[in-house]
C-alpha cells in the first residue's frame, strides 16, 4: 500500500494536481489600505539594495525592505483586531501551524460584483451555495470570489470616492453568521481588506475584522486567480511570517486544486 502523500507526489508529477499561485506580486506599487485621517496610514513596500555584486558585497545581491504586516497578499491573525486581543494563541508565531492547510470552499460572486462594486455576501447567499455544494466543512477557508483581482492598477482596485472606497465584502450579518456558526478557518477575498470598502461606516464598523477575529479565525486578503480554483476539493497552504506578536504578514498563498479535465 502506498503513502497518500506517495500518491500526492505522484499527482503532483503526473500534472493530475496542479498547484496554482494565489498570490498578488509584492513591490512598492503594490497597493495597500488607504484609511481615512484621524488613522495612521500603513507604509507601501520600501526597499534599499544591501549589495549587488558590487564593494558592499562582491559576490552577492540583496536588499533591506520595510512594510506594514497588512501589505499585499497577506494573513490576517485575531491580535490584529480588539475583539480577538486576549485570545490565546492569537499571533502569527503562536498560531498552530496546522491552521495553515485547510481546504478551500469558493463563492463565485463575480457576475453581481460586476454590477455593483459595493455587492455584500448575505448568510442567504451561503446557505444557497450550502444547498448545491454541501455545508461549509469545519477547517475550511471561505474564499470569496468576486473577480476584483482582475482590476489593474491602485486607483481601480482601491476605487476611491468622495464617501470612501467601494469594493465588495460582507454583510454585517454574515460576518456575524460566519464567526459563530461555521467552523472555518476564515475568509480569503481578492480586495485589499476583508472587509467591504464601505465597511468602516457599518454598524459594527469593520464587521468581518471585529466578528471573524473574536471568533480566533483569520483572514487572507489580495489573492488572485480564484477563478482557477473549483467550488470544494482545492487545498489551501497559507503559512504568514512567524513574526513574534504579529498581527499578521504578507505571504506566499499555494493552492492544490485538480487538473481541468
Ligand atoms: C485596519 C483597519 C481597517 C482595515 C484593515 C486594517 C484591513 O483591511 C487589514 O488589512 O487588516 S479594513
Ligand atoms: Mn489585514
Amino acid at each position: 500500500m502506498t503513502h497518500i502523500l506517495t500518491d500526492l507526489i505522484k499527482a503532483l508529477t503526473n500534472g493530475e494536481v496542479r498547484v496554482v499561485d494565489l498570490t498578488q506580486p509584492l513591490g512598492p506599487d503594490t497597493p495597500v489600505i488607504d484609511l481615512p485621517p484621524p488613522f495612521a496610514p500603513s507604509p507601501p513596500l520600501s526597499k534599499e539594495t544591501i549589495s549587488e555584486y558590487d564593494d558592499g558585497g562582491p559576490a552577492w545581491y540583496w536588499n533591506t525592505i520595510r512594510l506594514g504586516e497588512h501589505t499585499g497578499t497577506h494573513f490576517d491573525a485575531p491580535v490584529h483586531w480588539i475583539t480577538g486581543r486576549d485570545l490565546p494563541d492569537n499571533s502569527t508565531d503562536t498560531i498552530p501551524v496546522a491552521a495553515f492547510v485547510g481546504q478551500a470552499c469558493v463563492i463565485d460572486v463575480s457576475a453581481q460584483v460586476a454590477k455593483n462594486p459595493d455587492f455584500l455576501l448575505s448568510s442567504e447567499d451561503v446557505l444557497a451555495w450550502e444547498a448545491e455544494h454541501g455545508r461549509i466543512p469545519d477547517g475550511a477557508w471561505l474564499l470569496l470570489r468576486t473577480g476584483w483581482s482582475k482590476r489593474q492598477g491602485r486607483e481601480a482596485f482601491l476605487n476611491p470616492a468622495e464617501d470612501g472606497p467601494h469594493s465588495p465584502g460582507f454583510a454585517v450579518e454574515c460576518a456575524r453568521f460566519l464567526a459563530r456558526d461555521r467552523g472555518i478557518l476564515g475568509v480569503g477575498v481578492e480586495t485589499v481588506g476583508t472587509d467591504a470598502g464601505q465597511a468602516g461606516t457599518f454598524d459594527p464598523p469593520f464587521p468581518t475584522h471585529t466578528f471573524m477575529h473574536g471568533a480566533g479565525k483569520f483572514g487572507l486578503t489580495s489573492l488572485i486567480n480564484l477563478d482557477q480554483l473549483p467550488s470544494t476539493g482545492a487545498v489551501v497552504i497559507a503559512a504568514p511570517l512567524k513574526i513574534v506578536r504579529g498581527s499578521g504578514s504578507p505571504l506566499r498563498v499555494l493552492a492544490l486544486a485538480p487538473a481541468a479535465r
